[in-house]
């Protein structure tokens, strides 16, 4: 593909799969956790929950704890209501008057929310100490489902917003009336509905917080994703300045999305460490995260209508989309509607309408889910095509082909104003079908017949666009003008010629301290093993980072932006030194294998060591400004003005790809769908590190498939949970997988410093193509249109059994 992009000389690290640097320390077990951090003293910290998923709090009775040796006391709502603000609402309102403390005040609004917390000498002692708090409550009428919580008469959770509507808006782009009257088709969808599911990290949430009272300064252990927002989160809340909180990160066991949200747990464990004097530590448990780690939102979409031309363009859709929030609004600045960065997926219609309301429920207040709300809305364009394409007698290869976006589009301005950088989407697709032997379905699909089983053809596809969420803020205040996600990062030679990287982002797998290296190592001429990486987040050492973390798949483009410009300026002083050492002009000096050398002589050349020594030792001699080898570079993405007609601009940076294919076979007699074929083709620009691309891209396709047959949070009418831990909440694990073929495109970005476009949400295209299989499989058994993201055994049976309900 042909774009202005900088063509990235790959290097003797960058464009290699270089074993990851972290996974030596990581797989031995010597990673350093919160967890791992003990204090002399520390109280444990267990969490007394609400039964009821709705109830008024009468009264609560902690005196019999409080008896029990061991315990060192108690925190409850009330309380807490006195010591605190509720945290601030980053939605506008009806939904920004919710009033969120950190323990539930008066009344609780969904099973497991935290009511009261106790502290004792051990973590058993402070969970039998909970058994014996009283709470007594009167419980009130549940709601559930998202539909019916907008609905008059609907038992409303937070009085203060007037009814459980917390958000509305109409989103539309191009002239979508124009364009159904030109239409010579239009299929109609009644509802679609996007499942509640969630990324299993394997560390639960929790911190370990120590009180300072000289200072009046708190010091918390965490593994949140976005320290720099905790801290702006925690601080009005506790009513201090950001330097009374000191956070630090350092190994995060997982995070993907849902250590993004600020957890009120943990302004709990400030109180509690104030109060009582001692360090704090909380670490919830399985069933503790499944109830109230946030979840990935739940999505209806009612009323589908799609316009087509009767050759099998797309023209446009409307839909009215209805997201279930839960019981509290803790997603990230209007995660609700980031869905928009990719409103016409990969595809060329340009008439949209989508009615977007969020409703609060009686569950799991919700949070970003890998690939944030975008998943939704990419599985949604790509079940309307399928759907089209099997009402309308098209093949869903062909309609697609059709449709995407071009490469010779490129860069292309999507009808609501964003710009998709490059790529190759036709070429990808048949990428994917070859790699699952597509061309050989029908016999495969006879073959499968003979032994009693539907087979059936999925494709599914995803763009990652992120890098640049906070252009979202221009949705509150259309007159913002971000330039999106900054980082920050520094590249320092010392004294020992050691070269010494630092990040403003918390890692918790992605291979950060791996891929910083190759870039530094390339661009200043050692080997990757010399140069060392501190990730991970304090707000003593690194604060220069700010607003730093990782979230959004930004690190290949904002982190290793500022990598690559930090060392562009580290190089350019060692070239600088070098030169007034040999007495020549900078740009005769090249830097290789970890010397500054005189080009053609290479034995004019000074070892890294000497110029740290030089710069940091001996530099008497030196000119008034001298080289500090020490640089710290700002990247700032580029910044376009949104055009407020199209709601926002085109702030999103990059937009890389993921087509899936995949083979099913369905077992008619019990529903039950095997995988049996499975490839993903990627395309995320020039990949830095091969290796870590793929393994992103087969961990996003394990919860992709995962979130389409067997993860699930299901609730009764009551608001009980039913799937709290991990036997009934089945996360695939390497023996559910499908043998997963993998293969790559490298389209560079045109926009950023290396290439590279952010992958690490990619992956939901998996469920669609899951989805899309079992629709193919069930054509020869009554042909029953997949409506729901999630297609457990006992669903694909009742499709079976009554295709006419689809
Ligand atoms: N990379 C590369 N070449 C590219 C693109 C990416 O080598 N062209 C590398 C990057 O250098 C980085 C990794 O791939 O090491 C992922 O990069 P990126 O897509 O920029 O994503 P982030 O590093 O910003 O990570 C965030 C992303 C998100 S948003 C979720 S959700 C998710 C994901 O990462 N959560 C994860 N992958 C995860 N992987 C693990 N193990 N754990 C999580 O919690």
């Amino acid at each position: 593909v042909e774009t202005e992009a900088p063509t990235l000389q790959k290097g003797a690290a960058m464009g290699q799969s270089v074993p990851r640097k972290e996974d030596g320390r990581l797989v031995q077990g010597q990673g350093v956790f919160f967890d791992d951090i003990k204090r002399h003293g520390m109280g444990f910290l267990h969490f007394v929950r609400s039964p009821y998923a709705h109830a008024k709090i009468e009264s609560i009775d902690v005196s019999a704890a409080h008896e029990l040796p061991g315990v060192y006391g108690t925190l409850t709502g009330d309380e807490v209501a006195i010591l605190t603000d509720p945290f601030f609402q980053i939605a506008a309102p009806p939904g920004g008057h919710v009033k969120d403390y950190a323990l539930a005040v008066g009344k609780v609004r969904y099973i497991g929310e935290p009511v009261v917390a106790v502290v004792a000498q051990t973590r058993e002692l402070a969970r039998d100490a909970a058994e014996l708090v009283t709470v007594e409550y009167e419980p009130l009428e549940v709601v559930v489902d998202a539909r019916k919580a907008l609905q008059e008469g609907a038992p409303v959770l937070h009085e203060e917003c007037g009814g459980n509507m917390s958000y509305t808006g109409v989103w539309e782009w191009g002239d979508v009336d124009a364009a159904f009257a030109e239409a010579d088709h239009i299929v109609s969808i009644k509802e679609l509905h996007f499942d509640r599911f969630n990324s299993t990290p394997l560390e639960c949430d929790g911190a370990l917080v120590e009180y300072n009272r000289g200072t009046g300064q708190w010091t918390m252990y965490t593994n949140n994703q976005f320290p720099g927002f905790a801290a702006i989160m925690m601080g009005p809340a506790l009513r201090v300045g950001l330097d009374k909180l000191r956070i630090v990160t350092q190994d995060i066991g997982g995070g993907f999305g849902n250590k993004i949200t600020t957890h009120p747990q943990l302004v709990v464990c400030c109180l509690l460490a104030r109060k009582l004097k001692r360090p704090i530590q909380w670490t919830e448990w399985r069933t503790e995260f499944h109830q109230s780690m946030s979840h990935g939102n739940e999505r209806w979409f009612e009323d589908t209508e799609v316009a087509v031309k009767a050759d099998g363009t797309l023209l446009g859709f409307r839909t009215k989309a209805i997201d279930d929030a839960g019981a509290y609004l803790r997603y990230e600045p209007l995660g609700g509607v980031i869905w928009s960065q990719v409103a016409p997926g990969m595809y060329k219609w340009r008439h949209l309408r989508v009615e977007f309301t969020q409703a609060m429920t009686n569950k799991a207040p919700c949070s970003p889910n890998r690939g944030y709300s975008r998943m939704q809305q990419l599985w949604f364009t790509e079940r309307v095509i399928d759907i089209v394409a099997h009402e309308l007698g098209f093949d869903p290869v062909e309609i697609r082909k059709r449709n995407y976006v071009q490469p010779e589009d490129m860069p292309y301005e999507t009808p609501n104003g964003c710009v998709y950088d490059s790529g190759d989407y036709p070429r990808a697709l048949e990428m994917a079908l070859e790699l699952v032997g597509a061309d050989r379905i029908e016999e495969r699909r006879a073959e499968a017949a003979s032994r009693g089983k539907l087979l059936g053809l999925g494709i599914g596809s995803t763009l990652d666009s992120g890098t640049n969420n906070f252009g979202q803020s221009q949705l509150v205040n259309p007159d913002l003008q971000f330039s999106g996600n900054n980082e920050v990062a520094t590249v320092k030679l010392d004294i020992f010629g050691e070269v010494v990287v630092t990040l403003g982002t918390t890692p918790q797998g992605q291979g950060h301290e791996t891929t910083a290296a190759q870039v530094v190592a390339d661009t200043i001429g050692c080997d990757v093993d010399s140069v060392h990486v501190r990730a991970g987040h304090d707000s003593y050492w690194n604060s220069h980072a700010g607003f730093s973390g990782t979230y959004a798949s930004q690190f290949a483009v904002t982190g290793l932006g500022a990598v690559k410009g930090a060392a562009d300026m580290l190089a350019g002083q060692m070239k600088q030194l070098a030169a007034m050492v040999f007495q020549c002009a900078p740009d005769d000096i090249e830097l290789a294998e970890g010397f500054a050398r005189i080009k053609g002589n290479p034995e004019a050349a000074l070892p890294f060591m000497a110029l740290g020594a030089i710069v940091n030792a001996n530099n008497a001699g030196f000119p008034d400004d001298p080289p500090t080898l020490n640089c710290r570079y700002v990247y700032r993405p580029p910044f376009q003005v949104p055009d407020k007609e199209r709601k926002f601009g085109n702030l999103t940076l990059t937009y890389s790809m993921q087509i899936h294919a995949c083979v099913v076979e369905v077992d008619p007699e019990t529903g039950v769908t095997e995988v049996v074929d499975y490839a993903a083709v990627d395309d995320c620009g020039t990949r830095i590190n091969p290796q870590i691309v793929e393994g992103q891209v087969m961990g996003a396709t394990a919860h992709a498939i995962g979130a389409a047959l067997w993860e699930t949070f299901a609730y009764d009418e009551d608001g009980n949970l039913l799937t709290p831990n991990f036997y009934d909440y089945h996360v695939p694990h390497a023996l559910d997988m499908p043998p997963l073929k993998t293969a790559a495109i490298e389209s560079p970005s045109p926009f950023t410093p290396l290439g590279t476009k952010g992958m690490g949400e990619g992956g939901g295209g998996g469920i669609h193509c899951i989805c899309a299989g079992i629709q193919d499989a069930l054509r020869a058994a009554g042909g029953a249109i997949v409506t729901d993201s999630h297609n457990p055994y006992h669903r694909v049976w009742e499709l079976i059994a009554h295709p006419e309900r689809s």
